[in-house]
């Protein structure tokens, strides 16, 4: 398959990897929009957050464990953001999902 995600996940494509086990992989954005940017995805390539499964929730809830646990080690304890962008109206542009986890600055509501 020819998937970015997938191929960083395999070592085939360079990134600056944070963490990475059996299950996931957490890696810095190429375009950080904080101090703090990274990515925690599955190496298991599932393009959409609608195409998670049951049998994927304990999969679902390490990532975002992982997120938090690496948020606190990058110094993100006064606060951070998690996001998951689904499909193109919610603006996701590669297509294996991903958290994004951002931090390092005050955050604003509305997001755009
Ligand atoms: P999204 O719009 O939610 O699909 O976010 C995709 C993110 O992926 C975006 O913030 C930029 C990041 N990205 C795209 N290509 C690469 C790449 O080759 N390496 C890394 N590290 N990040 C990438």
């Amino acid at each position: 398959m020819d998937c970015l995600f997938c191929k960083i996940a395999a070592g085939e494509i360079p990134a600056h990897k944070l963490y990475e086990d059996d299950l996931v992989v957490a890696f810095q954005d190429i375009s950080p929009q904080a101090p703090v940017h990274f990515l925690v995805i599955p190496k298991r390539h599932i393009s959409t957050l609608n195409d998670l499964s049951e049998e994927d929730r304990p999969l679902a809830g390490h990532i975002l464990f992982t997120a938090q646990r690496l948020a606190r080690e990058q110094g993100c304890e006064k606060g951070f953001r998690v996001v998951m962008n689904c499909n193109e109206q919610g603006g996701q542009t590669v297509y294996h999902i991903h958290m994004h986890v951002l931090g390092q600055r005050q955050m604003h509501w509305p997001p755009g």
